[in-house]
């Protein structure tokens, strides 16, 4: 296993479109194993193939305490959601980074395992929140696309600034 690093805003390849998987062999147990580690040592509850450039239709997620209930989804979609909920969001690719985004309560995905085996998964609450971000970021689209163009201007200052900080600690 290694840790990968996380393409962080405003990188250009943030935007790109994940490609669907076709392939279910070792390469991608590697991607999803270095995937995990990734997300659960940067404190992730999620994490998307994009975030770490690999442009292929994959996610993987913890959302317990524990951090041990892993979900890795490859071809993930939505076959149905309902209901709306806000939750404040963060994302890896935007660091220090919060802002309250309006999603689907509940969602059911079809998904594939690792293995390529067919599975449902039935979420609501912040696990859909979840999931919905990670498949946004295979779409190439990320959780300020949602803020007003105030809001996004603003939170992205804040953003410019803690770089600033950080580069002149
Ligand atoms: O770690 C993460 N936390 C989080 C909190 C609220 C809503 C979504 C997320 S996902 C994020 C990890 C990440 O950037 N995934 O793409
Ligand atoms: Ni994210």
């Amino acid at each position: 296993m290694s840790l990968l690093p996380i393409l962080e805003f405003p990188d250009p390849r943030l935007r790109t479109r994940a490609a669907p998987v076709h392939a279910f062999d070792a390469s991608l147990q590697q991607l999803v194993a270095d995937m995990f580690q990734t997300m659960y040592d940067a404190n992730g509850v999620g994490l998307a193939a994009t975030q770490v450039n690999v442009h292929q239709r994959v996610l993987v997620a913890d959302m317990s305490d524990e951090r041990n209930r892993p979900l890795a989804l490859v071809n993930p979609q939505i076959l149905e959601k309902d209901g709306s909920q806000v939750y404040q969001e963060g994302c890896l690719s935007f660091p220090g980074l919060y802002a309250d985004v309006t999603r689907a309560l509940r969602v059911r995905v079809r998904a594939q395992d690792v293995h390529g085996s067919e599975i449902t998964v039935e979420a609501d609450g912040p696990l859909a929140v979840c999931i919905q971000h990670e498949m946004d970021h295979l779409e190439g689209k990320v959780f300020v696309d949602y803020l007003s163009s105030l809001k996004r201007a603003l939170l992205l200052k804040r953003l410019d600034k803690q770089r600033k900080q950080a580069a002149t600690a």
